[in-house]
């Protein structure tokens, strides 16, 4: 994509947006109740953190919105090939030691594989639900947006310290074939 990133801002349906924030705190509260962080896993990078790898293999309804022709609609304004890879629940309960420090998202992936992230944020992200900062600086989302990251933009997040949970949901496509790991693959575009 041409910029570092974009906010479309209340594209989300309100329909869709609600299935969203109820998929993604339902599989919170499953890898909590379940014990699961640490432990090794068959989604993604094989073990549980506290982020929820493609979250769409356990989540029937997440899976039908990752390959919804809504996405499609949108993804297609910046990418002409995608393919699935990705679709990661953030979920940050009250209080969690839960924050991500600088990175960029193609850092954690094979060189010449390129990703972009188009984050459905699910519930208002300010400094007190986890601080969003992009090169370095705050950036205010709102719950029913969509915050397209290009993989080489560097960002941060802090600790949700609200009573409440803080959803957002990174639907994450790549530009070529990922074939890697055990992280989805095949054509969406
Ligand atoms: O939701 C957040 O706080 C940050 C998520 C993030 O950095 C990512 O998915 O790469």
């Amino acid at each position: 994509m041409q910029k570092p990133y974009e906010i479309l801002e209340g594209v989300i349906p309100k329909d869709y947006l609600e299935k969203a924030q109820k998929a993604t705190l339902e599989l919170k509260n499953w890898l909590l109740d379940n014990a699961l962080i640490g432990k090794s896993s068959n989604l993604g990078t094989g073990r549980y953190w506290r982020g929820i790898e493609t979250a769409s293999r356990i989540s029937p309804v997440l899976h039908k919105l990752y390959t919804s022709d809504f996405m499609k609609g949108i993804v297609s304004k910046y990418m002409s090939e995608a393919y699935y890879y990705n679709d990661q629940a953030v979920v940050k309960m009250p209080k969690e030691p839960f924050a991500f420090p600088s990175h960029y998202d193609n850092q954690y992936a094979p060189t010449g594989l390129h990703q972009i992230n188009f984050m459905w944020i699910l519930d208002d992200i300010t400094p007190e639900s986890g601080d969003f900062k992009i090169e370095g600086t705050s950036v205010r989302l709102k719950a029913g947006d969509i915050l397209v990251l290009d993989g080489n933009t560097v960002h941060c997040s802090g600790k949700n310290v609200t009573d409440k949970p803080r959803r957002a949901w990174a639907c994450v496509y790549t530009t070529t074939d990922p074939n890697y790991l055990d992280f989805f693959s095949g054509r969406f575009i």
